[in-house]
């Protein structure tokens, strides 16, 4: 059943004391207000287990994958949902806690569910990544995923991992600090989650199936929801379509902004509001007081914004940036920042200005204001001596057309995308299976399911963002992971490239948050580049946008033994192998080790 939307006023989450929840992790409610009925979860105290208070709270969720009808822009589909809504169900914990959450499968497909920003220290077994982590969760069956939160704190989310299922599978993450412990800031009067997403009329699985097979470019986005809701910009708007935020004059909200938009980058604002934003992937920033932000696929932003203008309705706008000749959605999204109390509203709110859609210099004065907050209680840890260093090119290329069939990409050939050359092929089984029948020598043979070979740089070196030459259009396709030696100092250096059509790229690192040292336009140069560096307070990310036609070098130290998925988080460059796989072997005590398979993990369907 979809969520009822006959009130879409909202009002904002009350920030209580922390201290009360935590034995207790009850979520009837979730920040988006949709009122949902999902089941709950909550059961905290086993028979005899109330007595260690200083114990992680556990937490218990049921996810239950389904088709449900839904219209927006005045077009009605079936489609995947977890409980019946979208977004979907709210995760909220305590910083340090653990969360087990029953995935059952009453769709028509398999599907997986990853845990975005949780580094699930030596857990792999439950991130998700389908084919990479483990197989699907086929249809009617059901696979209990362990979240284990370590020092995440802030706003992270929960998606699919499947194809493109995503775009209607996903929900936010809330960690609050531990209790007796606060905020690194004054504490909000109030909190509100804002989901973007991204909403295609078409089913998004047939979408993506049907660009893989003509090579060409997949159909277009319809819109973009905030919340859900696609706003009052488009046909079809109507006063049920918009999301209101009801707010009280002269209280502080925390707004929990998720992009789970599929392929465009996003500006994000208020009108006549500044913000300031002071989290970001689940870890502290120093306060950015800014009027818009720039927010990629797969990022989180803690946002403080208070209502301090005169009562009155105001925009929230949220539209895409996209600085490419690839197409893409331009339209925008828009809910409402409301004021309580009795007056007149204005006859349209007030808009905020956006950024136009490929203004790159409005992106990267955003990006370049990110430090982390570096306090006594929220340390950076940035590797200065590094001792894996690793160069990737990133591009968007073709593959030649085969004989047979015509093809809808450029040149008539097949769109494609690479790190160092080398387009990622899922296997057939997930690499996690095959690497740990390796290390057990229980499935020694399952090896050939990938290569260690993918390289430290790529094949040949290029003006990577300048007149680049058919020589460099065409990758090679394999499943080729880098093995990175437990405990390593890791720099990456990921290199856009002006192959295809150049544009910025969002890239994920499952498993970690890592530090963002430095970025730049044009070619990474060994000698210059290094020194603009930032090693005192880097942001600790877990997606950052490579600059288009430029560079990013993130740091991390190798401390999370395990099988990590890397991709650049377009979903569209995912699913054509902007991709590869880091494992991160055992070190030498056990908990340097990855925690052996727990029970009931999917079956493969192929071996
Ligand atoms: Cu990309």
């Amino acid at each position: 059943m979809p969520p009822s939307i006959d009130s879409n006023e909202h009002q904002p989450r009350e920030e209580k004391s922390t201290k009360k929840k935590s034995l207790f992790s009850t979520r009837p409610e979730m920040g988006t207000g949709h009122g949902m009925l999902f089941a709950v979860m909550g059961l905290v105290v086993l028979h005899g287990w109330s007595l260690f208070p200083a114990l992680a709270t556990l937490h218990y969720y049921n996810f239950v994958l389904k088709e449900a009808n839904f219209t927006k822009l005045c077009s009605t589909k079936s489609m995947l949902t977890v409980n019946g809504s979208f977004p979907g169900p709210e995760i909220r914990v305590h910083k340090g806690d653990t969360a087990f959450v029953t995935v059952h499968n009453n769709g028509t497909y398999g599907v997986t569910i990853h845990w975005h920003g949780v580094k699930q220290p030596r857990n792999p077994w439950s991130d998700g990544p389908e084919n990479v982590t483990q197989c699907p969760i086929q249809p009617g069956r059901s696979f209990t995923q362990k979240i284990i939160f370590s020092d995440e704190e802030g706003t992270l989310w929960w998606h699919a991992h499947s194809d493109w299922s995503r775009a209607t599978v996903h929900g936010p993450i809330i960690i609050l600090p531990k209790p007796g412990t606060a905020y690194p800031y004054a504490k909000p009067d109030l909190e509100q989650t804002l989901v973007l997403g991204e909403w295609y009329k078409g089913d998004v699985m047939e979408i993506i199936t049907t660009a893989l097979s003509t090579g060409a470019d997949p159909v277009l986005s319809d819109g973009y929801t905030i919340n859900g809701q696609p706003g009052d910009l488009y046909n079809c708007s109507s006063n049920a379509t918009i999301f209101r935020m009801l707010v009280e004059y002269g209280k502080t909200y925390l707004l929990r902004t998720i992009n789970a938009v599929m392929n465009e980058e996003m500006f994000f604002g208020i009108a006549n509001h500044t913000l300031t934003v002071v989290g970001m992937d689940g870890a502290y920033l120093k306060p950015i007081t800014v009027e818009y932000v720039m927010i990629t696929p797969g990022q989180t932003m803690d946002i403080l914004v208070k209502a301090n203008r005169p009562r009155s309705h105001y925009y929230i706008e949220a539209s895409p940036f996209a600085d490419t000749n690839a197409p893409n959605d331009t339209s925008s999204t828009t809910a409402i920042f409301q004021y309580r109390g009795s007056y007149t509203p204005p006859a349209t709110p007030f808009l905020p200005s956006l950024p136009s859609i490929a203004n790159k210099s409005a992106a990267g004065n955003f990006t370049n204001l990110l430090r982390s907050l570096a306090s006594k209680d929220h340390p950076v840890n940035v590797p200065l001596n590094i001792t894996k260093r690793v160069f990737m090119a990133v591009s968007v290329n073709q593959d030649p057309c085969p004989a047979t069939a015509p093809c809808g990409g450029p040149n008539n050939n097949s769109l494609t995308a690479s790190m160092n050359n080398i387009s990622f092929a899922s296997p057939s089984i997930d690499i996690l299976q095959a690497y740990y029948g390796q290390l057990t020598k229980k499935n020694a043979y399952l090896k050939r399911v990938y290569n260690t070979t993918f390289p430290d740089k790529p094949p040949y070196m290029f003006n990577f963002t300048g007149d680049v030459g058919n020589n460099t259009l065409y990758p090679s396709h394999g499943t080729d992971v880098k093995m990175i030696k437990y405990g390593a100092a890791v720099e990456i250096i990921w290199q856009g490239t002006n192959i295809g059509a150049a544009e910025n790229h969002p890239m994920h690192l499952h498993g970690y948050n890592f530090y963002v040292v430095g970025m730049g336009d044009g070619n990474f140069d060994k000698k210059t580049s290094p020194s603009t560096y930032n090693l005192v307070d880097p942001p600790l990310v877990n997606t950052i946008g490579i600059p288009k036609k430029g560079w990013a070098t993130i740091r991390f130290f190798a401390n999370n033994p395990g099988v990590w998925f890397m991709h650049c988080h377009l979903e569209r460059h995912a699913s054509w192998g902007m991709a590869t796989v880091l494992i991160v072997e055992n070190g030498r005590t056990e908990d340097e080790r990855i925690l052996p398979p727990p029970g009931g993990m999917p079956a493969c369907s192929k071996p």
